[in-house]
Parts: C-alpha cells; structure tokens; sequence
C-alpha cells in the first residue's frame, strides 16, 4: 500500500522553494508552504491545490514566536510531516568585514541559520514519534568554502553544514533522514535579494555563463527524498558546469 506523503517547504514563494513545491505537486506529495508573501502563497495554493491537498503558512522563520504560533496551527491533516525542506534564506548584501552592515548580518545568522532551526525543532518531535522522516537543508557552496566579501553569508551557510552533519547524528537512529543539498549558482531572486532590489547588478553575477536553475536543484531535492528507505543522500554539491569553485567561474563572450 503506498501513502501520500506531506511535505512542508519553506521559502516556498519564489526560487528554489518555489520549484521544488511544483515537482513534488506533480509527484502526488502533499504540501505545506510557507513564506513570508502572502499573495504568493495564495496563488500557488490556488494552482498546485488542483494537484494536492495544499496548505500555506504565511511567516517568518527567524521569528520564534510566529513559527511556533503558525506551525501549531497546522490542520490536523497536515500535522505529520514526513519530509521537511529548510529551504528559506537569502544572502543580504556583498561587503568586505570591515564594512558589513550590521543589520544584514543579524537577517543572514537569524533566518538561514536560527529560522532553520525554530522550524526543525518544531517538526522534528513527530517525525520522531512516528520513527520515520526527512529532513533537507539547503545550504551551499558558500558553506563548504568562503569568498571574498562572504564573510556572514558563508558563516550562516557554515553552520547549516554544521548542524546538518548534527542533526544526521542525533537522529539517524531515530529512523530519520537528513540530507544536505549545497547549490553553486543559481538564478533565482537571491541576487536581487543580496542587492537590495538592484536588478542589473543582480543579472551581472550570472552574464557570460549558463546557471542552475531552480528546477535543477529541485530535481536533486526529489532525487534525495525518492531513494529507498534505506539509502540517505547525506551531501550534494551541485555546480553549473562553468563553475568548478565559489571563485572558479567560466564566463564567456
Ligand atoms: P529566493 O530569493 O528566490 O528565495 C528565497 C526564499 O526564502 C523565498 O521564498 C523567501 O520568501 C524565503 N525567505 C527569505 N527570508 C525569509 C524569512 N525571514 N522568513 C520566511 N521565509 C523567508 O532564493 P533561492 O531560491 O535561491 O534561495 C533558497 C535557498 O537556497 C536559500 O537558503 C539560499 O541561501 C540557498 N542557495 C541559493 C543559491 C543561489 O545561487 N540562488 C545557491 C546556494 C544556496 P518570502 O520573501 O516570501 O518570505
Ligand atoms: C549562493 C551561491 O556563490 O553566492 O549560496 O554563495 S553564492
């Protein structure tokens, strides 16, 4: 007998999020989506609620409170979540340490890394109850190697490394998954996001190759959570081919 699946993605509004929701819509697993974008929500929810049973959760992650009061009200049957994507989080600004700004670097260590773990505390107990679940974190090339200027980026993408290689441990014999998958370049909103809405600055980091696309690194996602039980992807590093290191880029014309 198989049985639908729930999974619950956050920074399901654009990206990365926003791709894996749709290939795991058309793979018949139902969703919780969360964001901060509300309007954004509602349109997926409208579109991928014609697939499977959606619902969505309108937060922010690095926001203890607000996790918590949200993912409490998950209906009850959304309440068991068997795959949990940790997905939302962005890099704010591209400054050298001596001139970071201190507000980017309280939003990079309280969402990717803090509203990472608000949301796996909260999910994490009834995967153990139930003894079975998956957990995919998505950090990065940035947490496997620093650049220049990624100082607090890399930090926050450091730690996600840190705490995924963590939680494999304290969990595994808890019968539960983590996986780890760590993007290159990928074109989506997060170069936008990291300069502060500068569109052509933005289009700049990917000119002269061919990125990843979200729906890339969706396919990796799917690829991890669809193993036999008892295979676990543990870590992924996945580049454009034009890119051989966080600094090792091949830009042509
Ligand atoms: P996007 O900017 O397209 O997506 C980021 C998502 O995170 C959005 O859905 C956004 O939703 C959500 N988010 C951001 N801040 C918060 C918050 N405080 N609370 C709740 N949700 C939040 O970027 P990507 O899809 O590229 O990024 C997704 C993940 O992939 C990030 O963790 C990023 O670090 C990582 N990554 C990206 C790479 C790239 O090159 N693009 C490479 C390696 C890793 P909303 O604004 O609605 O809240
Ligand atoms: C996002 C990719 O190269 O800006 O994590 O760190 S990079």
């Amino acid at each position: 007998m198989t049985t639908t699946k729930t999974a619950l993605i956050t920074g399901a509004t654009s990206g990365i999020g926003e791709a894996t929701a749709r290939l795991f819509a058309k793979q018949g697993i139902n969703l919780v989506l969360c964001g901060r974008r509300e309007h954004r929500l509602a349109t997926l929810k409208t579109e991928l609620g014609r697939e499977v049973a959606t619902h969505t959760l309108a937060f922010d992650v690095s926001k203890k409170e607000e996790v918590k009061q949200a993912l409490d009200s998950l209906p009850a049957e959304f309440q068991n979540i068997d795959i949990l994507v940790n997905n939302a989080g962005n890099a704010h600004g591209l400054d050298s340490i001596q001139q970071g700004n201190l507000d980017d670097w309280d939003m990079m260590i309280d969402i990717n890394v803090k509203g990472l773990l608000y949301v796996s505390r909260q999910i994490i107990p009834q995967m153990v109850a139930r003894g079975k679940g998956h957990l995919v974190n998505i950090g990065s090339v940035a947490g496997k190697e620093v650049y220049p200027n990624g100082n607090v980026y890399c930090a926050s993408k450091f730690a996600v490394d840190a705490l995924s290689q963590a939680m494999r441990m304290d969990l595994y014999k808890a019968g539960i998954k983590v996986t780890a998958i760590n993007p290159g370049m990928v074109e989506t909103e997060f170069s936008v996001v990291r300069f502060k809405g500068d569109e052509q600055r933005a289009k700049q980091v990917y000119q002269g190759l061919q990125p990843l696309t979200a729906a890339d690194i969706a396919d990796c996602i799917w690829f991890a959570v669809s193993r036999p039980a008892h295979v676990n992807i543990a870590d992924m590093l996945v580049f454009p081919s034009a890119q051989a290191a966080a600094t090792q880029v091949n830009r042509v014309g």
